[in-house]
């Protein structure tokens, strides 16, 4: 069998992608289906606005977490949002392979906030590397990248809580890293990265924010009344060097396996990409 794939992203969306390290993929959900989404992780919030013990609130941006402190949720209404072919096409696009693992799922929910502040962001600039904080350096190959970020599941006008990102920011992180032993563990693993300017990434509902996993990036305020609803997501090759492609798949019960489609068995783990189906993508 051989998989023929259509094209999500334009040669400018690519080109766009490796230069500022990011590219909004517009319309990966329909409206209904971000309208379903939103509904699903909305209807997570217990009737009483009581936040379970190990569900995180910050400066108006909440995220559930289970009672095994995993910030995962893959709810059968959910399960779909792994699996959206284009947007599996979007990163088998930049990953320059279609065998690709996705991970994560986490959701965040960022109520207007009127905190005094003097920065847009409520975060400190981070990243979220699939690279383990036990390596050293980061390697700076294809197979080492991770494409990630969120779908937005309402529209995010400007000062809406939208994800902050610093354009070409990636390339930054890469250089000053390479320019010392040990550059993986600068500024706290990157994880407290000092003050740069960063942009708000603004989208539509359905939309997808994706990003290089070197870039610098924040939550921010949302200032506007519509709640933020985004569901973030990451994708890697199965032949990621440090192991993210390759770790057990989740347990799924019934209902869930019910709700994953051939294309999500694949990219949970659950069943091995065919053999016969070519390394590389266009
Ligand atoms: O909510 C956002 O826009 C970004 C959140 C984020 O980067 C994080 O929690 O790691
Ligand atoms: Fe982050």
């Amino acid at each position: 069998m051989t998989m023929t794939l259509g094209e999500t992203l334009t040669r400018d969306e690519i080109g766009q992608f490796w230069e500022l390290g990011y590219v909004v993929v517009r319309g990966i959900l329909s409206v209904e289906e971000a309208g379903r989404a939103r509904r699903a992780i909305l209807a997570l919030l217990p009737e009483d606005l009581s936040l379970p013990p190990q569900w995180r609130s910050w400066m108006g941006r909440i995220k559930p977490y289970d009672a095994s402190g995993s910030d995962t949720v893959d709810t059968p209404e959910l399960l779909p949002l792994f699996a959206n072919e284009r947007l599996y096409i979007a990163a088998a696009q930049l990953l320059g392979s279609p065998r690709l693992r996705v991970f994560d799922g986490s959701v965040g929910i960022t109520l207007r906030n009127e905190a005094p502040s003097d920065t847009p962001r409520s975060q400190t600039l981070h990243i979220d590397a699939s690279v383990p904080d036990d390596v050293d350096d980061f390697l700076g190959t294809l197979e080492e990248v991770q494409v990630g970020g969120c779908y937005y599941l309402t529209d995010v006008e400007p000062g809406g809580g939208g994800l902050h990102v610093v354009p070409g920011g990636h390339r930054i992180v890469a250089e000053e890293a390479a320019k010392v032993s040990g550059g993986r563990h600068l500024f706290a693993n990157w994880k407290r990265i000092p003050p740069m300017r960063s942009i708000e990434v603004v989208g539509r509902a359905g939309d997808f924010a994706l990003v290089h996993h070197l870039m610098p990036h924040a939550a921010s305020h949302n200032r506007q009344s519509t709640t933020r609803v985004a569901q973030f997501l990451r994708f890697v090759r199965t032949d990621h060097p440090h192991g993210a492609g390759a770790l057990p798949p989740r347990a799924y019960d019934a209902a869930q396996r019910a709700a994953i489609s051939p294309l999500g068995r694949r990219l949970l783990g659950l069943d091995p990409w065919p053999n016969d189906m070519g390394s590389t993508v266009r």
